[in-house]
């Protein structure tokens, strides 16, 4: 084994002088240059600032093997996850090995260059498998690689030139050195860490102090605010309930830094990794729980990881890396003794209490009491900032039927019961109104009737995330446009489809615009339902018949769908 290395000492960067910095810069204007994807920057900043030592660069494919095959580079240093740059075939057509390119962040900025020593087209399938266990795209690694990556992987040596910039939570975050010196000017030896992509709660907290008093070390809340699993608490309400829970740790002995690393989801190697990064911290103990970086279900519905594999690989390089692993236990709230036990030191016949993660969803969805036992007041408070109750969440009322069906009355309508409950914000994006402001230019093609539904899809959908209601009523006769509206704002808040099934001989007949007797005339081309298609929705939140009642019932209907799906409701 290698002699441990000197845990304050400093750990070699990529970046050069701030002088050459400069001078660089301008040279590296001329060069070709690679805008980088936002897990790309992520890389990059650990491979500049030291946090992926003992990486120079991008890996390069001999490297690139070794690491896929068995976990180490060319020269035998244990890696496990491929660092890779990859770039489109067109890109990677233009550029020779022996190149010096510039990669830019997505202003344009050029953070680095890379001497390109590489250029390989990797084999993903076997990447996928033998990486992150299965080439199967519900890994979201694996979807990435598929759908997300280019390509082909260029790789090389990197010169730094400037950090990626942040500007949120900037006292919070440190490169790998300045953490190092932090832990020098206060005397810790010891150091455990403890990673994670989700709020703590009690549980972790007593958990993470646990840990730091059994190995007799300061403690190191090391949370990833770079990439996570899709579908996780975003990083700036997660940060907020960091800073919350830093106070219930005795003063002086935990501190807190961010990382901006972009995870993969690869469980056991994930661990080795992640357990590499913190020694570089300058860390020497980390934390490693059950299912660590766990992506959950494959698409047969088992788990991609047995929930201990990352313990055991763990422990088998444990000493080759310099960095003690310490186990953590699930943890139980024992409700007779008021306090968090590990599970398993629990004798039978105890009453133990727990909240899974969905219950907690469901909790914080439908506005219900989440128990001081289980979080943190400040905890729950910023939780329940970024995901009020549903009723209370910004959502999109969609209406879709042909010219004259009555979909601008009952919206109307109500928009209008809206208001007179009162208490959310509310716009109405009528399809005249919007082809007035909005799409003032467009015709009735397919194209430009795509583009008028998008472009109040975007509007919705920004409504909808900034919790208001849009209430929309165009034609949009289009299934494939209207699915992709849904997906855009169901992102943020629910999608609410109402097909006004009026027929359209009942709509010729009532022909309120005169538009059907021009449209058969032939004075207007393309007209929806006489010479342009419609396509009725299959499965919409709700249809509606205006043929035998009135608008007034039209528009109750909606309410009550509103509130049976939980959007509208007391207060
Ligand atoms: S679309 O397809 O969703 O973009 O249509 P939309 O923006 O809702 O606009 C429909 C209104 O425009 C008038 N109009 C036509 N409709 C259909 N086809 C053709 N060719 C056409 N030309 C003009 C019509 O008055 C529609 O108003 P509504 O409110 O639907 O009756």
């Amino acid at each position: 084994t290698k002699p441990m290395q000197n845990q304050h000492a400093p750990i070699p960067e990529l970046y050069v002088s701030h002088e050459s910095a400069q001078k660089l810069k301008v040279e590296a204007a001329d060069l070709p240059s690679w805008d980088l994807t936002p897990r790309q920057i992520c890389d990059l900043e650990l491979l500049m600032n030291g946090g992926f030592n003992p990486l120079k660069g991008f890996l390069t494919e001999e490297d690139y093997n070794g690491v896929v095959e068995n976990m180490r580079l060319a020269d035998g240093s244990l890696w496990p996850m491929p660092i890779t740059l990859d770039v489109s075939e067109d890109f990677a057509a233009s550029i020779e090995p022996g190149q010096d390119i510039a990669l830019r962040d997505q202003e344009g900025v050029i953070l680095a260059i890379l001497s390109v020593s590489d250029r390989f087209t990797p084999d993903k399938a076997r990447e996928a498998e033998k990486v992150f266990g299965a080439n199967d795209d519900a890994h979201p690694a694996v979807n990435y690689l598929h759908n997300h990556a280019g390509p082909v992987y260029l790789g090389g040596p990197i010169t730094g030139i400037q950090q990626p910039i942040h500007y949120d939570f900037r006292a919070r975050r440190d490169t790998p050195n300045e953490l190092r010196a932090y832990f020098r000017k206060l005397g810790w030896r010891k150091v455990v860490a403890f990673q994670t992509r989700n709020p703590l709660h009690r549980a972790h907290q007593e958990l993470t102090f646990r840990a730091a008093k059994e190995s007799q070390a300061n403690l190191l809340i090391h949370p990833i605010v770079g990439m996570t699993k899709p579908g996780d608490i975003d990083h700036f309400t997660r940060v907020r309930c960091y800073e919350a829970v830093l106070d219930q740790y005795p003063a002086a002995t935990t501190t807190m830094s961010l990382l901006n690393l972009a995870m993969r989801m690869a469980g056991p190697r994930e661990a080795v990794w992640h357990g590499l990064i913190r020694k570089n911290h300058g860390v020497t103990h980390f934390i490693v729980g059950r299912d660590h970086a766990g992506p959950g279900k494959n698409s047969a519905g088992e788990d991609f990881y047995g929930p201990y594999d990352a313990q055991e690989l763990f422990k088998q390089y444990e000493e080759e890396m310099g960095i003690e692993m310490v186990p953590f236990k699930h943890m139980v709230y024992v409700q007779d003794r008021a306090q968090y036990e590990p599970a398993d030191e629990i004798e039978e016949g105890v009453t133990v209490l727990n909240i899974s993660g969905t219950e907690l969803r469901r909790r914080l969805a439908e506005g219900l009491e989440i128990p001081e036992w289980f979080s943190f007041p400040d905890v729950v408070k910023e939780l329940r900032r970024t995901k009020p109750p549903r009723a209370k969440q910004g959502f999109t009322v969609f209406f879709t039927g042909f010219s004259g069906s009555g979909k601008s009355t009952i919206a109307n309508a109500l928009m209008v019961k809206l208001m007179e409950m009162g208490g959310r914000p509310t716009t109405l994006l009528d399809g005249d109104i919007v082809r007035k402001n909005l799409s003032s230019e467009l015709g009735f093609s397919k194209e430009h009737r795509d583009l008028n539904i998008r472009r109040i899809g975007y509007v919705a959908s920004e409504i909808t995330k900034n919790g208001g209601i849009a209430i929309c009523a165009p034609i949009a006769p289009y299934a494939t446009t209207r699915r992709a509206v849904r997906e855009e704002i169901e992102q943020y808040g629910a999608f609410v489809e109402v097909h006004v099934a009026t027929s359209i001989e009942e709509c010729e007949k009532r022909d309120r615009k005169g538009l059907y007797k021009l449209a058969r005339e032939g004075k207007i081309k393309e007209f929806t339902g006489i010479s342009d298609p419609y396509d009725a929705p299959e499965n919409p939140e709700l249809r509606l018949d205006t043929e035998a009642v009135d608008v007034d019932y039209c528009a109750q209907q909606v309410l009550l769908k509103l509130e049976s799906m939980g959007l509208i409701g007391a207060g």
